[in-house]
């Protein structure tokens, strides 16, 4: 399949989860804009607690969500000058940074209140130079009103304002407050940073949120307001569409569908996708795991290859929602596990940093890098815009779909090959399998073709076949 050029970047987001800065600005450049993805986000930026770990082992992922400080000159991926320049690279690829902005809370209590990550001397509930520039602070009043963790989850009042996990949680109905946290992420987006995915969001009351996303600046280069996704578990106590007025919301109802009908091979009901959780596909933001689920809530990830890329695939093909995939280092089973590292750097209190990240055989997945997965990127920005008309089904396990008149894709969550014959609104010809290898053939309005187990088919206008096409209509050949 031909590659996408770059100014062609589609809504396609990919998670490099733990990707030091360079590395995310390489991956931008060798894959990601001539591959389509149109989106990176990236692990939280800002100085971060340094959580103690056991002598000669990794700190946790899970540091970077306790903030010590709104300085992003030196977490554990980079400085704040490659901060800069992974920035522009992308840019200049098409590509967007999503910064996760973790905004809710600061830090939990820890028994090493050593400096945080950059340096900075910090306590529970005083945290002195947010900025690096001795002008702001918070202290004690800057938090609450409550202090106490939150234990009544159908509390509304309790879930917004309490703490979650114990960690200090800001408040924001303080305009001073928020005009720290404002301070910010205007100061990522004036360094072109093109979106957020917002860190619990649901604990933010929503005046409070609006206040705070209403205040953002327009983003330089691309233009407009930044994207915003909020992290929202909606439940019957704070519904996802409490958010949508202030961006898109994760929409965990629909990820567990996705992922469990996948890991079940119960997949061609999912042509038709209802409102899940009450979000529309334009307000949702899909996703078939993330950080937390992978380690949390492991229904299919990585570990479950062919079938997860599957899902992913499906995920991209279809219409509903903006997607986000999954770029995971391998945790071996150890939920807190940090990202594969390469020791200790001096005048870096995070002790050990991240790794280069490396697709070619390391800890680092790149699921995003898989062939089924990646080529689904290219189809998905091939058939912007149209609607899917679902064209065969056989059993649950199979099934494929038109999108409008510019693609035709299908799934085969199952162990054998599928030969299959479907009408399709595809013009006649010969054209590339985008999901794999193989080509197949158009004739008379009907494909007929063979899809591989626990594999996809997915043929689209721009993706014609030059060379070395089968003629014979036989499906996927070499
Ligand atoms: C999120 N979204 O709303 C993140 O996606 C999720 O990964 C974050 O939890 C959480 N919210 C807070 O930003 C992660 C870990 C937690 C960890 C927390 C803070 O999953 O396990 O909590 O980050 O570092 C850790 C300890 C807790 C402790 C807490 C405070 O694991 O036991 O209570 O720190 O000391
Ligand atoms: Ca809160």
């Amino acid at each position: 399949p031909t590659p996408a050029a770059a100014q062609e970047a589609g809504d396609t987001i990919v998670h490099l989860f733990q990707w030091n800065w360079d590395s995310v600005a390489a991956e931008c450049v060798d894959f990601l804009g001539p591959r389509g993805y149109g989106g990176v986000q990236v692990s939280p930026p800002q100085e971060h607690v340094v959580v103690p770990t056991a002598e000669g082992g990794n700190h946790p992922w899970w540091q970077d969500y306790q903030p010590v400080s709104y300085r992003i000159d030196n977490t554990r991926r980079g400085t704040a000058e490659e901060f800069r320049n992974m920035v522009e690279t992308c840019a200049d690829q098409g590509v967007r940074i999503y910064v996760d902005a973790v905004i809710n809370h600061m830090t939990g209590p820890r028994e090493n209140e050593g400096p945080g990550s950059a340096g900075t001397d910090w306590e529970l509930y005083e945290y002195p130079d947010l900025f690096g520039d001795g002008e702001a602070s918070y202290t004690y009043e800057d938090f609450g009103p409550c202090y106490e963790t939150i234990e009544n989850w159908q509390d509304k009042e309790e879930v917004q304002n309490c703490q979650l996990l114990g960690l200090a949680d800001l408040n924001t109905g303080d305009p001073e407050v928020r005009a720290q946290i404002v301070r910010y992420l205007n100061g990522l987006v004036a360094l072109g940073v093109g979106g957020f995915r917002v860190d619990a969001s649901k604990h933010v009351p929503e005046d409070d949120m609006g206040a705070i996303i209403g205040a953002l600046d327009e983003v330089p280069g691309f233009g407009g307001a930044p994207r915003v996704y909020h992290e929202v578990y909606g439940d019957q106590t704070i519904p996802y569409t409490a958010y949508t007025p202030y961006g898109q919301v994760t929409n965990f109802d629909h990820q567990r569908n996705l992922a469990s009908s996948f890991a079940d091979g119960n997949i061609a009901d999912l042509t038709s996708m209802p409102d899940f959780g009450g979000l529309t596909g334009d307000e949702s933001v899909v996703f078939v795991d993330n950080h937390d689920t992978q380690r949390y809530e492991p229904t299919l990830t990585y570990l479950d290859g062919d079938r997860y890329h599957l899902a992913t695939a499906f995920m991209l093909a279809h219409p509903y929602g903006t997607p986000v995939v999954m770029s995971s280092y391998d945790f071996r089973g150890n939920v807190s596990e940090g990202p594969p590292s390469v020791g200790e750097v001096d005048g870096n209190p995070a002790g050990w940093i991240t790794a280069d990240s490396d697709c070619s055989g390391s800890d680092w997945v790149c699921e995003h890098r898989n062939e089924t997965v990646a080529g689904m990127v290219s189809f998905r920005n091939a058939v912007e815009g149209t609607d899917l008309t679902e064209r065969l089904r056989d059993g649950s396990a199979r099934v494929a779909f038109d999108r409008g008149e510019t693609g035709f894709a299908a799934f085969n969550a199952s162990g054998q090959a599928w030969s299959l014959s479907a009408p399709t609104s595809l013009p006649d010809g010969a054209y590339d399998n985008a999901a794999g290898p193989g080509t197949a053939t158009v004739a008379d309005g009907r494909v007929t073709a063979a899809v591989p187990a626990e594999g996809a088919l997915a043929l689209h206008v721009g993706g014609e076949c030059e060379e070395g096409c089968d003629g014979g209509g036989e499906g996927p050949g070499e």
